[in-house]
């Protein structure tokens, strides 16, 4: 991307929040995560501004002295660029551009950006323009977006042009032209899907940049593309299960049937919501999977955060209840190695891996055979008497089949669910 455009463009960030956060670091954590994605549009960080106050100014989203200071910071040291984590309103943004003069982008823009950019399928590309368009529709009149020749550069990729010089009725018939195309696309994605119906299908989700491409080429033996940059993947790519180790070969051959996996785009925090929605159908793999792998870069210290990002917007797109396995990767590079055991304590249905080295795949493979095969067993477990609290966690962990109170104690029938199965056993009489 970097040797695509004509110059690197300097740039600023900006953080804003009314509560006090100055000790929680979620500033820290969030400006990081916005310089990353800066770098990926190919920008230089040069400065972070933020500030936490009651007393903003609702014409500029923060205050004004603020505003002020980032104007002259800006005039100062030639920045082109000025970048804000919080979503800004066309207000905003014209007041912003007003006060800063220079290019002003929020994080969902930015995000949009990015994703034009990696855009590589017709499909891909026809999401991202639909995401665009929808985005821009309510801030059509901004400055710099009729001056986006001028200025070039992160921010104007994509539907620019029909941006800048068709009006709001052209732009809203160009939307309805994109939905019908990929309505098409659609169509023919449904009829593939019912043609893996005699696989079993797993997929590869995860935040963003967390290793999920690394890991369908270990396990498919292919070459989909990786790179150390946010949102690499905006494509499903599609593989069989083939990895050829000693140990991994014989677990696979008894597979009940082919297994498909499928590698998809990856999420982050405060996704656009017009980017989900377009992107549903690309998504819609993951919700007709038999079974996720949730990948987890374990080395980054805000991974737990990040888990919590990934299942919300799993829920999001519908896929919320199907099984997962959560994956932590890049263990090779994880410095406190003493954080596997609580981890693995805290979630049972989990393995440690590292997808670059292949360190750990037998392990993966073997708890994904449990977890796709257990399905169709059933256990049968006797309670005490009374021991309500025994079924009231059966309850909480398992898939109740069937409940029967009998003089001798509770039986319990319960599809078998490898999470729960250790623990219940002590519960067992
Ligand atoms: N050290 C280490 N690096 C890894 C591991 N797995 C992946 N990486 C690196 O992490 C970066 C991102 O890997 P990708 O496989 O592209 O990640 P992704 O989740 O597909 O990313 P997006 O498609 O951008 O969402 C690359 O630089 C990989 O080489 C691992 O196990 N250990
Ligand atoms: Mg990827």
């Amino acid at each position: 991307m970097l040797e695509t455009r004509k110059e690197i463009e300097k740039t600023v960030l900006v953080y804003f929040s009314v509560k006090d956060g100055k000790n929680s670091y979620d500033h820290i954590q969030s400006l990081n995560e916005l310089s990353s994605l800066a770098e990926t549009a190919g920008a230089e960080v040069v400065k972070s501004f933020y500030q936490f106050s009651h007393n903003y100014d609702s014409r500029f989203m923060i205050g004004k002295g603020k505003v002020q200071e980032i104007a002259g910071y800006v005039e100062d040291n030639n920045i082109s660029l000025v970048i804000f984590e919080n979503e800004l309103s066309y207000t905003h943004l014209r007041n912003l551009e007003q006060e800063i003069k220079c290019k002003i982008l929020d994080k969902s823009n930015l995000i949009l950006d990015i994703f034009a950019r990696n855009a590589k399928t017709a499909q891909a590309k026809l999401q991202v323009e639909l995401a665009q368009l929808e985005y821009s529709l309510p801030r059509l009149t901004r400055q710099w977006t009729h001056l986006s020749k001028q200025y070039g550069g992160i921010g104007t990729k994509g539907p620019g042009e029909t941006q800048i010089e068709t009006d709001r009725r052209l732009i809203k018939k160009r939307i309805s032209v994109l939905k019908e195309k990929l309505e098409k696309i659609n169509v023919q994605r449904k009829t593939q899907a019912d043609e893996r119906k005699n696989f079993l299908r797993l997929s590869l989700v995860g935040y963003t940049n967390v290793g999920k491409s690394t890991l369908l080429n270990l396990l498919t033996d292919s070459d989909v593309y990786v790179e150390n940059k946010l949102f690499a993947t905006l494509d499903t790519s599609t593989r069989v299960l083939n990895i050829k180790t000693k140990d991994t070969e014989a677990v696979i051959s008894k597979f009940p049937k082919k297994v498909l996996i499928s590698d998809t785009v990856g999420f982050i925090k405060n996704l656009p919501h017009n980017l989900i929605e377009s992107f549903k159908s690309t998504l819609s793999e993951v919700v007709e999977s038999d079974l996720l792998l949730h990948v987890v870069d374990v080395s980054n210290n805000n991974f737990e955060e990040q888990i919590k990002v990934v299942n919300e917007t799993l829920e999001e797109i519908g896929a919320k209840g199907k099984p997962i396995l959560l994956v932590f990767n890049k263990v090779d590079i994880l410095e406190n190695k003493e954080m596997i055991k609580g981890l693995s304590q805290k979630h049972p249905n989990s393995v440690f891996i590292s997808a670059k080295k292949g360190i750990n795949s037998a392990a993966l493979i073997l708890k994904v055979k449990e977890m796709l095969t257990h399905d169709t067993k059933e256990t049968v477990i006797k309670l005490k008497p009374h021991d309500y609290k025994g079924l009231s966690t059966l309850y909480g962990n398992s898939e109740i089949r069937e409940v029967k109170y009998l003089k001798t104690g509770i039986k319990v029938t319960i599809k078998t669910k490898p999470s729960g199965k250790k623990h219940l056993e002590k519960k067992t009489i």
